[in-house]
């Protein structure tokens, strides 16, 4: 990888996705041959660890971290974050394995960091970024979260619940990953809005997000309410915060 950027991981984390896990590593190990990558796999009924351990034996980029059962996205890279930062990557990418995210689009994202971003979000909500496939009322959701979001915590960001980012491991350990208990979308949030209020650098790159073909999607009415309800607190709770901030 680049001498500037240094060791950079990519974090997949799966639940059932075994029939889109060797396309997404595939394509990864294509796009950006350098990288190395960690299924972060909760043991997924459909069998997905396995078919991670037969890629990471042919692969020595390839690795794998099993855990006992379903505990949610946002565990799932909390303990892929630890996981490379006790060895010492530089940069920790999210992608989701369902091939929303395109490999092909993560040097941009990766450019972004060298170019002094402490976070960079793939963003569908700026111009040029794009949503395919996507029916009305899941673009109305995801917009409408993040309309919220952006009115609640005050932050700059168009597209906060956004899982396509790159992290400089410096802005993980400063933005205190232990204390994270959100488990959904609103996971994502909660990092953004650590990172805002650490003072770091956030820059948003346009993409174009494909929706899911295969497989079963984990979105549900609970990840909503967790994110609705998180948000608001988070919203309420930080208003002396945002005083301070803008004076
Ligand atoms: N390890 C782990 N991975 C998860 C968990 N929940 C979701 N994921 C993974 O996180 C990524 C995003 O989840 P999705 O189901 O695609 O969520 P989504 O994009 O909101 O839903 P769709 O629009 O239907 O794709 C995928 O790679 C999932 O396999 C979990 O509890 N544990
Ligand atoms: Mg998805």
């Amino acid at each position: 990888m680049d001498r500037m950027l240094g060791r950079v991981l990519v974090i997949v984390p799966t639940y059932n996705e075994r029939d889109n896990l060797p396309r997404i590593v595939e394509r990864l190990r294509a796009a950006l041959p350098d990288v190395d990558l960690l299924v972060a796999d909760d043991n997924s009924p459909d069998g997905t660890g396995k078919i991670a351990d037969e890629l990471a034996e042919r692969d020595d980029h390839v690795h794998v971290l099993h855990r006992p059962g379903k505990q949610g996205l946002g565990a799932a890279y909390i303990a892929g974050f630890q996981w490379g930062l006790e060895r010492g990557y530089d940069v920790l990418v999210e992608i989701d394995a369902d091939g929303s995210h395109q490999p092909e689009e993560l040097h941009k994202l990766l450019a972004a960091v060298e170019g002094g971003a402490d976070l960079a979000i793939g963003s569908r909500w700026v111009p040029g970024g794009k949503v395919i496939n996507w029916p009305a009322s899941r673009e109305f959701l995801s917009r409408g979260a993040n309309t919220y979001t952006r009115i609640m915590l005050g932050m700059p960001v168009r597209d906060a619940t956004a899982g396509f980012r790159a992290y400089r491991a410096t802005t993980l350990r400063k933005i205190g990953i232990e204390g994270v208990q959100s488990q959904g979308y609103c996971f994502q949030v909660d990092l953004t809005l650590r990172t805002v209020r650490e003072g770091l650098r956030i820059t948003e790159v346009p993409i174009t997000f494909v929706d899911r073909a295969v497989g079963q999607s984990k979105m549900s009415r609970d990840v909503m309410t967790e994110a609705l309800w998180r948000i608001s607190v988070w919203g309420v709770t930080g208003i002396p915060d945002r005083f301070r901030r803008r004076r």
